[in-house]
Formats: C-alpha cells, sequence, structure tokens
C-alpha cells in the first residue's frame, strides 16, 4: 500500500542531498538553452562536478518553439557535427543548412546532459553573484517562484569556481556584474553593450569569438556572448549556439586543469 508522506519523505531527503552535494561546484551554468546544455554536457562528460540553473520549468531555452513557433530550426555545417554527437536526426535541406524537429533536439540535448552527470535545477533563477578579490566566486539563487511572486525572502548560494553565462538574450549574470560590481572589469567597454539587430551571418561567426571570459571568473556561452559584447542576433539557425557551449566547456575545462 502506497503511503503518501512516504512520497513525500522521499522527494524531500532526495532533493535536500542534492542541494547540498551541489553547494560547491567546479562549474555553475546559468540558463538551460542549447549553449547552458552543450556545456554542461561537455563538462560532465569530462568529469568536472557542474550544475545547471534554470529559471523554468522545462530545458532548452529557445529552441523549443522554432522560427515563429514552427517547430524547425536550422544549423549549418560546421555544427551538424554536434548534431551528429548528441544523435540529433538532421535533413539537409540545401548545402550548408540542415534542418533538426526542435523539440527532438532540445529534448535529446537535455536528456543526454543529464545522462552524462549534468545536475539540473530546474525553477532556481539566478538573481546575483558573489565576488571575492575581483572574481566571481558563485551565485546567489533563490525559487523562481519567489522572483515570480515578488515576495521577499532571502535567497542562498552557491560556491563555483567558474561561472558560464547562457541566459541568452538578457544576458543576465552580467548584467547584474554590471550594476553592481566593478564595472571597469567588465568586458574592454565596462558595459554589457546590448545586442544589435538581425545579422545571421556575422552574429554566427562572432558567436564564437565573444565566448570568453567577460569577466575574472565568468565565461559567455550562446547569445549572451554577442549581447554582452554588442554583436548581433541571428534568429532560428542554431549552429553558433551549439558551437559555443562547446567552446565555453572546453576553455573552462582547460582554465580548471591549469588551475590544479
Ligand atoms: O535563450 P536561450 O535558449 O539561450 P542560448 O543557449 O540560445 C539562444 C537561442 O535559443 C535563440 C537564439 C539563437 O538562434 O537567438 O534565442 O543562448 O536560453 C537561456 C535560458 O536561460 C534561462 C532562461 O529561462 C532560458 O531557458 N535564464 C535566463 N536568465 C536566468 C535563467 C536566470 N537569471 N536564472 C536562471 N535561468
Amino acid at each position: 500500500m502506497l503511503d503518501e508522506v512516504t512520497i513525500s519523505r522521499a522527494i524531500v531527503s532526495t532533493y535536500l542531498q542534492k542541494l547540498q552535494d551541489h553547494l560547491e561546484l567546479d562549474v555553475a551554468i546559468v540558463g538551460g538553452g542549447p549553449s547552458g546544455l552543450v556545456a554542461g554536457y561537455k563538462l560532465a562528460q569530462a568529469g568536472r562536478k557542474v550544475a545547471l540553473f534554470e529559471r523554468k520549468l522545462s530545458l532548452g531555452g529557445g529552441m523549443w518553439g522554432g522560427g515563429m513557433m514552427m517547430n524547425e530550426i536550422v544549423v549549418q555545417e560546421q555544427a551538424k557535427r554536434i548534431l551528429d554527437e548528441f544523435g540529433v536526426p538532421s535533413k539537409e535541406f540545401q548545402p550548408g543548412y540542415h534542418t533538426a524537429d526542435s523539440v527532438l533536439c532540445s529534448t535529446t540535448l537535455a536528456s543526454k546532459a543529464c545522462l552524462a552527470g549534468l545536475t539540473v535545477f530546474n525553477l532556481v533563477s539566478v538573481e546575483d553573484v558573489m565576488v571575492r578579490d575581483s572574481r566571481v566566486t558563485g551565485l546567489v539563487i533563490n525559487w523562481s517562484a519567489v522572483e515570480m511572486g515578488g515576495l521577499h525572502v532571502d535567497p542562498l548560494t552557491i560556491r563555483a569556481k567558474w561561472v558560464i553565462d547562457a541566459t541568452g538574450h538578457a544576458a543576465e549574470v552580467l548584467g547584474v556584474i554590471s550594476r553592481k560590481v566593478d564595472a571597469r572589469l567588465l568586458t574592454e567597454n565596462g558595459r554589457v553593450m546590448g545586442e544589435r539587430s538581425l545579422w545571421a551571418d556575422v552574429a554566427e561567426t562572432n558567436t564564437l569569438g565573444n565566448t570568453r571570459e567577460a569577466f575574472p571568473g565568468v565565461y559567455t556561452a550562446g547569445m549572451c556572448a554577442n549581447a554582452v559584447f554588442g554583436s548581433y542576433r541571428m534568429g532560428p539557425v542554431f549552429g553558433g549556439m551549439l558551437l559555443s557551449g562547446e567552446k565555453a566547456a572546453q576553455e573552462v575545462h582547460r582554465r580548471l586543469s591549469e588551475e590544479g
């Protein structure tokens, strides 16, 4: 016979243990869109202790809706190998343009990342950072429901050696840093520049170059990289997002190895 309170006890104790186990991390990823999921997958595969914090109920970010709610995405030639690596089927539309079902792609990235060892805390929003000696050392988190309800409830904290800001167009982690912390440390211009209008070709190329350490301890990934460094948006072509997540993971992994 099922006991309802045992069900509740199982959930409460398992969740609290999971949270306790992830209060100190190698890498904290903020945002569960395509770039954050690829970064999480790669870092988990590399054996790093990595968790991802996602404000919403579901993972996948802006990928679910394809283009204007038509649930297909386009991925260019250079990034198709990442779809292949995840086992996401794609079709060549014409040379250089591959399409994939956005629901299949979102669910597969999320599933493979979790199976590789990425721990996800959904329904959790990152509202602030901790900075010590001019470097980000952790995140300040709260339930998204608290944020949405505008409730006056103090947050909790996560310590992380590295943070990846994969919050998309809003660039929320670096936005907070630009407002609250010594902005001179942030990018060449001392501010989050904000994304420009839509230009797919240039935006896709810039995304990789803009995937870099934007503030000590914080890497950009995905659309956030272009938003921080003032490049263009690109619409429903996702290769740059996948490649950016991969690059952020590779670089953070390398920096962790160098730091010992
Ligand atoms: O926007 P999103 O999908 O970011 P991305 O990985 O990919 C961008 C593309 O989807 C698309 C595009 C490419 O063609 O332009 O927009 O760069 O996912 C960002 C995720 O971060 C979450 C948000 O709910 C979304 O799922 N997020 C944003 N701010 C926070 C956050 C925050 N403060 N705390 C937790 N999650």
